[in-house]
């Protein structure tokens, strides 16, 4: 097994992947920022390092630093986290090329991923259904890509090859608008991420957001873990999320998960890894690859009993994988509620110091969150401080207790947004489950 870990992350993921690291005998490296002195899995590393100032640019991700740090604690590996450098190729490639082993995919698989037009060619050749489109870049003659807008049927959505998480995309609804979008989302992509190839796609108006989960060896094994549904999302940051998806029986989840975990062997993937589809009118669309671990991965986990974060340190450390897919079985339902520090009705980050935290607790209830009593949430991150999952023999026993943890939970001393969860749980079709992406932006009337 590896010796020891760099956790090159904070928050609750930092202290999710030591725990991960101390149940399995593997020693631990904090980094963290100059604001991040107290952050709990600081405090229980076994090791940490200041690796810069507050500013993420200057400390998470700084790839020289994250490697020096390495190796002045004589680390073996690197474990990204989400969000930072998680899905940053090169970083992948400098970790492996320095000598250490990166917890996660090959750098080549990271790169083929971020390329969205290369992903989705990965995914065709694999029999993995896509969304009907340009299958490749989109070219500069005009009557060609009216033809194509013409041969799909409008509306279609233009989007950024280099793109994805909803960053670089345009919907046209006609003809009229079509060769203007095209060459706004040219110069868009361009300018935020320095490419400016573009494809075309049918536009799907009501989909759902379904993902599956999958655990690959690298050595051409692949297991999947089911789905999770994160439609309920407002300007593309997930709110909440639940395992299984409401609607999708054995029989789809079966087909679609062999179809990934398939697409994983082909590509001799390595790692956890997601692959996210629109899920409309019975049918499964795949729009992008996400090559790390994700934040609503514990709903996988408490559906399925495995701990993803504990196959990721045994992928890495070369012990394949602990299961075969006839080991993995589905009980019950998971949700999970992602708790931010935010203004309840501008959204705006709301940092400071926590002066009361009471977690909620009881049968099917799991908190991961690094927050305590006097912690003060920095302004320079992310704003989210935990995870609350409720699980349950079925949807409705796990959407009441997850109702009874939001009633107990108690974050004083900075602004939550614990009241829209609540708001959330009593709503009519929430609570029938299997509600679209745009539900929640149309019930807060936006
Ligand atoms: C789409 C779509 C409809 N049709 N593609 C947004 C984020 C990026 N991952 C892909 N996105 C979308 N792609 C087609 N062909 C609608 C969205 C979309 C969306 C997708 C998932 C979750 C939330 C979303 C919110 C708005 C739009």
């Amino acid at each position: 097994m590896l010796d020891k870990v760099v956790i090159a992350n904070r928050g609750e993921i930092a202290l999710r992947i030591l725990r991960a690291c101390r149940e399995m005998g593997i020693k631990t490296v904090a980094v963290h920022s100059e604001a991040d002195r107290n952050l709990k899995h600081v405090l229980l590393a076994d090791e940490s390092v200041c690796i810069g100032p507050a500013a993420s640019a200057e400390s998470y991700l700084n790839i020289p630093v994250l490697i020096a740090a390495a190796e002045v604690t004589d680390a073996v590996a690197i474990h990204p986290g989400y969000g930072f450098l998680a899905e940053n190729a090169d970083f992948a490639e400098r970790v492996e090329n320095s000598g250490y082993v990166f917890i996660g995919p090959r750098a080549e698989s990271i790169r083929t991923m971020g390329d969205k037009v290369a992903a989705i060619r990965a995914m065709k050749a694999a029999g993995v259904p896509c969304v009907p489109g340009s299958d490749g870049p989109l070219g500069d003659d005009d009557d060609t890509n009216l033809r194509l807008a013409r041969d799909i049927g409008y509306p279609i959505i233009i989007k950024a090859a280099a793109g994805g998480g909803g960053r670089g995309m345009r919907v046209v609804h006609s003809e009229a608008g079509l060769r203007n979008a095209i060459a706004l989302t040219r110069s868009e992509a361009q300018a935020a991420f320095g490419d400016s190839t573009v494809y075309m796609e049918k536009f799907l108006e009501t989909p759902r957001h379904i993902e599956f989960q999958v655990l690959a060896d690298g050595e051409g094994s692949a297991i999947h873990l089911g789905e999770r549904d994160c439609s309920m999302q407002r300007r593309h940051q997930k709110v909440s999320e639940e395992a299984p998806a409401p609607g999708i029986g054995e029989q789809q989840r079966t087909a679609m998960g062999e179809r990934c975990a398939e697409a994983c062997r082909r590509m001799n993937y390595r790692g956890a890894g997601t692959f996210e589809f629109l899920y409309q009118e019975g049918e499964f669309y795949f729009i992008e690859m996400n090559t790390r671990v994700q934040v609503e991965h514990p709903v996988t986990e408490m559906v399925t009993g495995v701990d993803i974060i504990k196959e990721q340190l045994r992928i890495a450390a070369g012990e394949g994988l602990s299961y075969a897919q006839e080991d993995i079985c589905w009980r019950g339902h998971a949700i999970e509620c992602r708790i931010n520090a935010e203004d309840p009705k501008t959204f705006m980050p709301s940092p400071g110091t926590i002066t009361q935290y009471h977690a909620p607790g009881g049968p099917g209830i799991r908190v991961d969150t690094h927050i305590y009593n006097g912690y003060a949430v920095p302004p320079h991150y992310d704003s989210m401080i935990a995870k609350l999952i409720a699980y349950g023999d079925e949807r409705g026993s796990a959407l009441a207790r997850m109702r009874g943890a939001l009633s107990e939970i108690v974050i004083d001393g900075i602004r939550t947004n614990i009241a829209l969860h609540q708001d959330i749980c009593n709503d009519a079709a929430f609570i029938a489950g299997g509600t679209d992406i745009h539900y929640l932006e149309k019930k807060l009337g936006l």
